[in-house]
């Protein structure tokens, strides 16, 4: 637990050092078929929320994570720090302090017109997912960059780029195999004590990744279509 070990040198102020990029490109009958059979599997992702304790091949987690860490950032700037967390104890520390906090969002915090967007998704308080996955990759954006001896640096779209990798790692997952969820206990703040982060990382989502309970049910979701999302010009 604790700080990151091998540190990044940011690239600030280096000059511009471009190198060829030449992908061998497929045909268009390739591209065509990997694109409609990755739509296909992307379609048969769901949020898993009741999970097995089955334990899940650990390098197929840090795979994922390190597909995640290949998202594109503002200025390459690449402001995130996956925290995986295996051990029971801290996952136990965790759910308890998440729980604590949901309660009382769920106890009103959130309003009625929030707590009525949730009630198709069955969600409440208790939130077994965080002791019986797993795994928890717990996501922290770096608000900005700080030095060791304490120089700060600006980080852009830090929210963008922490939400691109966070997409990324939920496909890597599911094309793995392995079934996840984006957990958002709000406040978080208690993340970065559980875990010790740094005062310059914030906690972005808790990601519980396992495989789904035997008796595990989702709700009856229906996604837009194709139609209603996309506009051609
Ligand atoms: N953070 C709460 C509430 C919640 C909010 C949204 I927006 C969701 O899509 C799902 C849940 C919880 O985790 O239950």
């Amino acid at each position: 637990m604790s700080v990151t070990k091998n540190k990044w040198t940011p690239t600030h102020g280096d000059p511009y050092r471009p190198v060829p990029y030449r992908p061998d490109r497929m045909p268009h009958a390739e591209t065509l078929a990997r694109a409609a059979d990755l739509r296909t599997r992307m379609d048969g992702r769901r949020t898993v929320r009741r999970f097995s304790t089955d334990p899940v091949p650990e390098q197929a987690v840090r795979d994922a994570i390190a597909c995640a860490a290949t998202a594109p950032s503002g200025a390459h700037q690449q402001p995130w720090t996956f925290v995986l967390v295996k051990d029971a104890e801290v996952r136990r520390r965790i759910r308890q302090a998440a729980e604590d906090e949901e309660q009382v969002s769920y106890d009103g915090r959130l309003g009625e017109e929030w707590l009525a967007a949730l009630r198709p998704l069955g969600t409440d308080e208790v939130k077994p997912h965080l002791t019986d996955a797993p795994a928890l990759i717990v996501v922290f954006q770096q608000r900005h960059w700080l030095g060791e001896d304490g120089t700060k640096r600006k980080h852009y779209y830090v929210d963008e780029s922490v939400g691109i990798a966070v997409g990324m790692l939920l496909s890597a997952l599911h094309l793995s195999g392995l079934a996840a969820l984006i957990h958002t206990p709000s406040p978080m703040r208690f993340l970065s004590e559980v875990l010790g982060r740094p005062a310059n990382e914030k906690a972005f989502a808790v990601v519980p990744v396992g495989y789904p309970a035997a008796d595990c049910m989702v709700p009856d979701l229906v996604r837009k279509t194709l139609d209603q999302v996309l506009v051609e010009v």
